[in-house]
């Protein structure tokens, strides 16, 4: 086999390897503070979030008193924010570490502070319904 070919799949281990690391480093720190807003279809709410390693987004600004859908999305999630609890509508479950949970949140729980959390609570979400 060629040296060239590889020497240049090694380089390009190390870049992935790299830009991986680099990415699971920022985006909890992008996340923090910055609000998102839920998107609403045919008048039902939809709140996208992603599990892996803590949630994101983690501040979710949402209209309160409409049928609200949660799609928590895990891709190789194996760390706990897989365990997820949301108090508010006696929500716990472990989540599969690949796919998207289709959580319910009927009207008239859409209001308020709605938090999700690990089971363990190092992990959080803020949903607020106004
Ligand atoms: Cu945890």
């Amino acid at each position: 086999m060629n040296k060239q070919i590889i020497l240049a799949l090694m380089v390009t281990a190390l870049l992935v390897g790299g830009a991986v690391v680099f990415t699971k480093s920022d985006s909890p720190e992008k996340t923090l503070g910055e609000v998102y807003s839920a998107t609403i279809v045919e008048g039902k709410q939809i709140i996208e979030i992603k599990a892996n390693s803590g949630y994101s987004p983690r501040l979710i600004s949402a209209k309160a008193g409409i049928p609200t859908t949660i799609k928590m999305e895990t891709l190789n999630t194996f760390d706990c924010s897989a365990s997820l609890v949301i108090p508010e509508i006696s929500y716990q479950k472990f989540l599969k570490p690949t796919g998207t949970e289709e959580i319910e949140i009927p009207a008239e729980k859409a209001k308020g502070t709605m938090q999700g959390l690990c089971s363990m609570g190092m992990y959080s979400f803020q949903i607020e319904f106004i």
